[in-house]
Parts: structure tokens; sequence; C-alpha cells
């Protein structure tokens, strides 16, 4: 591997499996920087394409998503770093393919757990192929003010704490991801920072190894002096040694392998990584720090020891003017997320949507305040649900009852009626439901169903002014319009509706007062002196029974009451009801795979005139 820089301030990136946080964290890097260009190129989710909106500093710009690998890298021939986010089972697959492209010269693997026969597989063929692996089981690498994979160093408060937006002269590599961030604030603290850090993972089987690293910052010549954290457990260590004792290594060499106090412990013990386990004596930390240290390389006595090494060193190469501590560079400010402002309390935004009837927040859904157990628990039906969601108030149970009977007497009214006869052209039609349900719903109007709140508002009206049923529908007739709640095709005198009969019991049995549907029976006695189908229809039974139910059950302020009539609720019934009637419908032709409807011409009147 050896030879020197592997990112710069221009390196591009292709992501490997979308995660949102680590793709801006780069980009939001990139901004801290001062690059020009993101740093990620685009973005590979196999099944998908299009862009992912993300944030360049405050402009928003759209990132490319590709489906393959192969796409990705033809489209983006300079994009060279390959950050795999792939889980621990897909990691080898889409590393290998990447490792395929020409395109393609470092890769990344995030993934834990990748079997140990897959990684010396892709390491093979990296090394055969002088391609460079940081990973498996890495948060990856960063060349501070230049570029940085995913999560590598945190937030962006703790990259501009540790001064990684502007190049240092410190080139470190470690086993740990979690470690790096530690010593990237001791670097900013006792030296003038950090150059280029790596984190080679935490496996047995790491795709580069520390010594190959320590060798690359030896020829990078911004590097002034290199700092090395080790792990108790396999020989990565000694190759350093080696190259050491070769006098391969120019640059001081500070190094920590941790993992001492494994001696403390009776048996083997595993430590988080898969490689840091205590094997022979040769693995163990102790070994590994004396063995460095007879090298040439400096080792503390402790790990608390490091950072006054670090310090010592830097110092030494400062007075032998070997390094010029780097002026320091305000970083620019990168504008917080909105979401994240508001939930910190730094920026308070104002809401688009005011919503009162429903609240998905907490644990579980509440209706009105009543939370959705307590709703099941309590058997409560459809009207309870119906009185919470539309009145917001639990009303009487035989206010909900009253509600359940208009939902099921109004459920349908056979295939001819307006709406069922539109849901079953257009599921003839081939549409789908919802086509099917909305097309039936588009005609309940003033003539069809959707007479309900009309029929309460005049109702009110004439009844609340002392109109007689002369004076009320006479009125009317001048006006030009038709008493709502009134009339029917099919229904009359001598044929009279049953749903506005069973109604009309439930009403005077159990409501307090029934008033305005007396009224309307008044004003029905007289229609029908003028003709014989101009009965009361559902939507008059319903509207004038709804107005005596919101008056007599003591729950709504008068004011309330003038709001439901004037906002017009009540159409709500039958449309709630009738979609039940209407998907029935739609399924019954599907079922029965019936075609296309034409009208026949026969029933159809050819005419010039009009
Ligand atoms: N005349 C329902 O009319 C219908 C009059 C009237 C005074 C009236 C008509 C009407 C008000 C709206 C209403 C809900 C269009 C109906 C429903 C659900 C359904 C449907 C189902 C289901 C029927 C003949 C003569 C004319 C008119 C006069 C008619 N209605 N006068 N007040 N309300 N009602 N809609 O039979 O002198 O000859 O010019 O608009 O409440 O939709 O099952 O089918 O569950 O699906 O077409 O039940 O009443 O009568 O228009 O030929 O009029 O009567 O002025 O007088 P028709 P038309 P004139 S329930």
């Amino acid at each position: 591997m050896a030879t020197g820089q592997i990112f710069s301030r221009t390196t591009q990136a292709l992501f490997y499996n979308y995660k949102p946080s680590p793709v801006q964290r780069m980009l939001d890097f990139d901004f801290l920087c001062g690059r020009e260009t993101p740093s990620v190129a685009g973005v590979i989710q196999p099944g998908s394409e299009g862009f992912q909106k993300l944030f360049f500093g405050q402009e928003e710009i759209a990132v490319p998503v590709y489906s393959s690998i192969v796409s990705a890298c033809k489209v983006h021939a300079t994009a060279d770093v390959f950050i795999n986010f792939a889980s621990f089972r897909s990691a080898f697959a889409s590393s290998m393919e990447a490792l395929q492209q020409p395109t393609i010269r470092i890769i990344a693997i995030i993934a834990e757990g990748v079997p140990e026969a897959d990684a010396k597989k892709l390491i093979a063929y990296a090394r055969a192929n002088n391609k460079i692996i940081l990973g498996p089981s890495t948060v990856g690498g960063i060349q501070a003010g230049a570029f940085k994979i995913g999560d590598t160093a945190g937030t962006l408060d703790n990259i501009i704490h540790c001064k990684l937006h502007r190049p240092g002269s410190v080139g470190f590599v470690s086993k740990s991801g979690g470690m790096s961030n530690e010593m990237y604030n001791v670097l900013a603290r006792v030296t003038d920072g950090l150059y280029e850090g790596i984190a080679i993972g935490g496996d047995a089987y790491p795709g580069s190894t520390l010594s190959d690293h320590v060798l690359r910052f030896n020829n990078i010549p911004q590097i002034k002096m290199i700092v090395v954290l080790g792990e108790l457990g396999g020989c990565d260590e000694y190759s350093l040694v080696d190259a050491l004792q070769q006098g391969r290594v120019h640059k001081p060499v500070v190094a920590w392998v941790s993992g001492t106090c494994a001696r403390l412990f009776k048996s083997e013990v595993q430590f988080g990584h898969a490689g840091a386990k205590s094997g022979g004596d040769k693995e163990s930390a102790q070994a590994k720090n004396k063995a460095l240290q007879d090298a040439g390389a400096i080792v503390p006595t402790s790990f608390e020891g490091l950072e006054a090494a670090v310090k010592a060193t830097y110092e030494m190469l400062v007075r032998k003017e070997v390094i010029v501590p780097v002026k320091e560079v305000i970083p620019p400010t990168v504008p917080e997320d909105l979401n994240f402002a508001i939930k910190s309390g730094k920026v308070r935004a104002p809401t688009h949507i005011v919503s009162t009837i429903c609240d998905d927040r907490g644990e579980e859904p509440t209706y009105a305040g009543v939370a959705m157990s307590y709703i099941i628990e309590s058997n409560y039906g459809i009207g309870d649900v119906i009185s919470l969601l539309w009145f917001k108030r639990s009303l009487p149970r035989y206010c909900t009852k009253f509600i359940e009977m208009c939902i099921m007497l109004c459920a349908d009214h056979g295939p001819c009626v307006s709406g069922a006869h539109n849901a079953i052209v257009t599921s003839r039609a081939g549409k789908d439901l919802v086509s099917s349900l909305v097309s039936g719903l588009l005609t309940i109007g003033p003539r069809f169903g959707g007479a309900i709140d009309d029929a309460a508002r005049y109702f009110k009206d004439a009844h609340d002014r002392g109109l007689s049923p002369y004076e009320f529908v006479e009125s009317m007739k001048k006006k030009g319009i038709r008493v709502p709640g009134i009339g029917h095709r099919i229904k009359s005198r001598d044929n009279r509706d049953k749903r506005v009969e069973l109604l009309q019991k439930y009403g005077r049995t159990h409501f307090p007062a029934v008033k305005y549907m007396e009224y309307a029976v008044t004003v029905e006695t007289y229609t029908l002196t003028k003709a014989n189908n101009l009965v009361m229809n559902v939507d008059g039974a319903i509207g004038s029974l709804f107005l005596d139910l919101l008056g007599s059950c003591a729950m709504f302020t008068q004011q309330e009451i003038d709001e439901i009539v004037e906002i017009g609720y009540l159409n709500g019934l039958f449309v709630l009801a009738r979609s039940i009637g209407l998907i029935g419908h739609t399924f019954d032709q599907k079922r029965l795979k019936q075609p296309l409807y034409r009208h026949p011409w026969e029933d159809v009147l050819y005419t010039k005139y009009s």
C-alpha cells in the first residue's frame, strides 16, 4: 500500500445504502472546510432511482440516486471512494462489486460482523488490484479540512471543537472509531491538530493495517508526527514494530496499545471489538507496548500518559522548527436544521396546521382526549367514535345509537340510485376501488343524500320563526326552492320509506324532545296534499331528528348547535354511510367480472331540439 495521501479537498464518494444523517454530516463538513464541491457525488440505493434533497451549507441540493453500483460509477468516474453502509449480510457482495469497478480506489466498510472468510477474500482482491479497504467495522476516516467518511468525528460541534475543519500536523491511526474521537480532542488540545485520521476497524482481519497507514503517513510531507492507538489481540502492531526496526518510519511515532487491564482477568476476555481479545502473551497490550517502545516508538506508561507524550513530542518538533503551528481558521457557521433547532428550544416557528380532534404523538392515539385502549376496553361503538371525532365529546348512548342507526339505514339503497350507479359504471370501466367510491360519492348533493344539512337549516329556521307549514312551503315555492328533506323518486304516501319510520320511532321513544321532527311531519302532511311523492325522506328525517338530538341532550350550547348546522356536519352521516354501500357495489361488480358499461342507444332521446 504505502505511497501517501489518499484524500483531498476534491475527493468525492459514492454512498451505498442511503442513510440521511451520515450523508448530511459529510456535506456539512464540506461546507465547514470551504469545499467547492460536495464530497458525496451520488447515492446508491438498490431498487430506487431519482435524487435525495440534502443541504450543502444553506443551499438545498439534489444528490442523484442510482439503483446499481455500475450505473453510479459510470456517471461519476471521478468519485473514487465507496462508502458502504450495507448491513453485514450484504456488505461482502456490494464491496466486491465496488472493488471490481475500475473507478473505485478506496472502500470504507462500516458494517460490523462481516464473516472473516468474506473479509479475507475482499482483502486479497484489494491487495491484488492496488485498492484500499478501510474496515470492516469502521467509522471510516478523515482528512482535516478536506474529506470525511460518514459519521467520523461525530457532530459538527465536535468537529469544530477538535479543529478538524482545517489541517494540522498529526497523522493518527487507530483500530477504534470511538477512541479516534477521543484522540482528535486530545490532538486539538496539545498539538496544532490532526492532518489525517483513520480508524482501521476492530475486526480480526482489517482491510488495511495500522502499519499500512503509518507508512503512508511517513510519505505525506504535511504530517510531522504520527500517533497510533492499538488494541490487545492479534499481531497487527508487530508489522509496525518491524517497520520501525527496519528504519522505514522517519517521523516520531507516539503509540499506545490499550487493553493492559486484561491481565487482571483470570480467563480470556473479549473486549468490544471482534479482534480485541486477550490471546497469547504476544498478543497482550503489555507485550505490544514493550515491542513498540523497543523498536523506537514513544510509548507512555499508561493511557493517561499518552496526552503528555503527544504534547512533549509536538513541542519538541515545534522547538526544532519541524512544525510551524498552523494558523487558526474560523469556520463558517453551518445553518442548523430547523427540526433540531426547534427541538433544542433555540428557535420557535409558527405551526402550519392546527388540529384538535386526534393526537397520535403519545404511546397511543387519543380521540378527543380519549385513549384508544379505553375506547376498545369500554366497548365504544362507531357512534361513540363519530361523536368524539366530529363533535369532540362523548355523547349519551341513546345519541350514539341514533348515529349508528343513521349509518346502518343509509348504508345502501340499491344499485339504481345515483351514487351506486356511478360506482358501478366506474368499476366496470376497470377503475380501482377508490376511483369507483369517489365517483359514487361525488353524486351526493342537494338532490341525492346531501339534503340533510339544508333540511336541518330550513326546518330549524321555519320552526324557530313560527312559520306554519303552509307559510313555509309556499315561501319556499316563491323562492323556487324545493323543500330539502321532502320528496322521493319511488317513495310515496302509500309506499312509505321504512327508514324514515324507524328513525321517527326511535326519536319519539328515546329523545327527550322531538319538536323539529314533529314540525317536519306537519310540513309533510301539507306537501302530501300537493303530490303523493312529497313524503318526508331519509334526509329530512335525519336532519330534523338531529336538530332534536342536539337541542335536547343538554350537551351543546345554542352557539354550538348553530355552528354545527351552519358548517354542515350532517351530510357527513350520509357520506360515511353510503361509502359502505358504494364499496360493496364496487366489489360486487369486480366479483361478477362485469364488462365495460355502455348505455343503450334505445334509452337515449337523440334530438336536435333543446
Ligand atoms: N317537488 C328527491 O323529485 C327529489 C319537492 C317539490 C316542494 C320538494 C325532490 C327533491 C328535495 C331534496 C331532497 C333527498 C329530487 C332525497 C335521497 C336518498 C335516497 C335516494 C333514493 C337513497 C325527487 C315534481 C313536482 C314538481 C316539484 C315538486 C318535488 N320535490 N316541491 N318540495 N322537496 N327533494 N333530496 O320525484 O308543480 O310539477 O313543478 O329535490 O330531499 O336522495 O333512494 O332514490 O337512499 O339513496 O324527481 O333515498 O323531491 O320530482 O323533480 O319531478 O318534481 O314536485 O316542484 O312540482 P322527483 P320532480 P311541479 S332522498
